[in-house]
């Protein structure tokens, strides 16, 4: 289904990458990768890779690719990398490894079931059946273990198929970050204590955490582990982030944060951290111990260690006041002339234009939907003037036993006003794209 489309909506077209693309006087983004797609491939920067039914990267995606905005000195995703990279000081950095990776890297390497749902179609970007763009940074832990630095951070761009709204995009950025210690060493836990004890002392008022993740049979420690091992690693883990936290947020007034259990294949325990923005959790980073199996891999049989991936929009949008996640990729020079290298400065919100609202009613051939293709394709078909696409109605007839959706658009420009004309020219489009993509009858 996704391979028709790519050839019927995008055909052959090549995006070549031109000079450094210019913003006001000073500002330059790198404008990513070279590309061109043809029926059976697709090139990437001189390398190529066959087309096969898993293939369903599109060429909007691909565009996407190594654009680098975690190391363009001025953007708010840089300045947050280079903060947290400057906070874990003695950590290796990587941040220029591709995002083309192997199944193997993103799934396998991270002990992730070959059955497991994280490696849908309908989740993931695939070049083909062995490569793809890396959804996580986690990708790289094996690697990075592999390279002998027991403290390291990795950061990069990351790919996922995913709903759309303010705080999802289908391109994101993360940070992973691994530690991992002696066993004999972090046993006696003092390195650990003398830590948590200096990071008690710069404890911020201002920041409130709140923790009652507790070890236990649900988010269990593993079986090759001691309680006496796996206490200290996550009480390192907890103090790191925390740490981290309390020094990035050390401005903002009465900021909330709450650990919560969570379930990742190449972790256990886990947990995630959230952060209270605009009256809502929201999910910035996963962690835990890792896998000693994962360990294992990289010949650290007698080490234990913690990992974490942490989503950089996400912190960004707190610490700069982003409203939506769109902006990131601004090429409007009101939005990156504002922020200076090392300085967290809240956004300064050039006028909102006003949106302009469509919906799109229709009959599923059958009862199965996946709505990420739905926002792919509508996303593909659209380009970022689509801000919100939210589902409004979810009907089955009584009688016919027919499912029918209805779905709410919300387009909006970042940088000028939309007018309604234009705006029924891409929704036709949309119109005409669902309807031929997923065999619905359109209402
Ligand atoms: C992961 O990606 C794990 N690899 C994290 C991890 C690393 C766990 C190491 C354990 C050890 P998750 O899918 O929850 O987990 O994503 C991590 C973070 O990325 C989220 O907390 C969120 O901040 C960010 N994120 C996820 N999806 C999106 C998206 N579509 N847009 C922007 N940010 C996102
Ligand atoms: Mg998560």
């Amino acid at each position: 289904m996704l391979a028709t489309r790519l050839t019927t909506f995008i055909s052959t077209r090549t995006i070549r990458k031109t000079t450094l693309r210019c913003i006001g006087s000073k500002v330059s983004y790198s404008t990513g990768s070279e590309f061109t797609v043809t029926d059976n491939e697709i090139n990437i920067d001189g390398k190529t890779y066959k087309k096969d039914k898993w293939t369903n990267v599109s060429p909007t995606t691909l565009s996407r690719v190594n654009r680098k905005l975690h190391l363009h000195p001025q953007h708010p995703i840089s300045i947050i990398r280079q903060l947290i990279e400057s906070h874990f000081h003695d950590f290796k950095t990587f941040h220029d490894i591709s995002p083309i990776v192997t199944t193997k890297q993103n799934f396998d390497d991270l002990l992730i079931a070959k059955d497991h749902v994280t490696r849908n179609r309908s989740d993931n970007y695939y070049l083909n059946e062995t490569t793809m763009l890396r959804a996580h940074t986690s990708a790289h832990q094996l690697q990075g273990m592999l390279s002998g630095a027991n403290k390291f951070l990795i950061s990069g761009d990351v790919f996922r198929r995913d709903e759309i709204d303010a705080s999802h995009y289908p391109v994101f950025h993360q940070m992973e970050g691994v530690v991992y210690f002696d066993r004999d060493q972090i046993k006696t836990a003092e390195q650990v204590t003398k830590d948590i004890e200096m990071g008690r002392l710069k404890e911020a008022e201002n920041v409130k955490v709140v923790d009652d993740t507790i070890i236990k049979p649900e988010n269990p420690m593993q079986e090759s582990h001691t309680q006496e091992t796996v206490e200290p690693i996550a009480a390192h883990l907890k103090y790191s982030i925390n740490s981290m936290v309390r020094k990035l947020f050390a401005d903002e007034p009465d900021l909330e944060v709450r650990w919560i259990d969570a379930y990742f294949p190449f972790t256990s325990p886990s947990w995630e951290v959230e952060i209270k923005y605009k009256g809502e959790w929201l999910e910035v980073l996963g962690c835990g111990v890792v896998r000693q199996e994962l360990m294992d891999q990289a010949g650290l049989h007698d080490k234990i260690g913690h990992a974490f991936g942490l989503g950089l929009e996400r912190l960004a949008m707190v610490l700069f006041g982003i409203p939506d996640i769109r902006l990131f990729w601004s090429q409007d020079e009101r939005f990156i002339q504002q922020f200076t290298p090392g300085q967290i400065q809240k956004f300064q919100p050039f006028s909102k234009y006003p949106p302009c609202i469509k919906d799109i009613s229709f009959w599923l051939p059958n009862k199965s939907w996946e709505e990420n293709d739905f926002c792919e394709l509508v996303r593909d078909v659209a380009g970022d003037i689509v801000e919100n696409v939210e589902l409004i109605d979810d009907f089955t007839h009584p009688k016919t036993d027919k499912r029918s959706l209805c779905y709410r658009m919300l387009y909006r420009s970042m940088d000028r006003n939309v007018t309604n004309d234009e705006i029924n020219v891409i929704q036709e489009r949309v119109r005409e794209a669902v309807e031929k993509e997923f065999a619905v009858e359109l209402r």
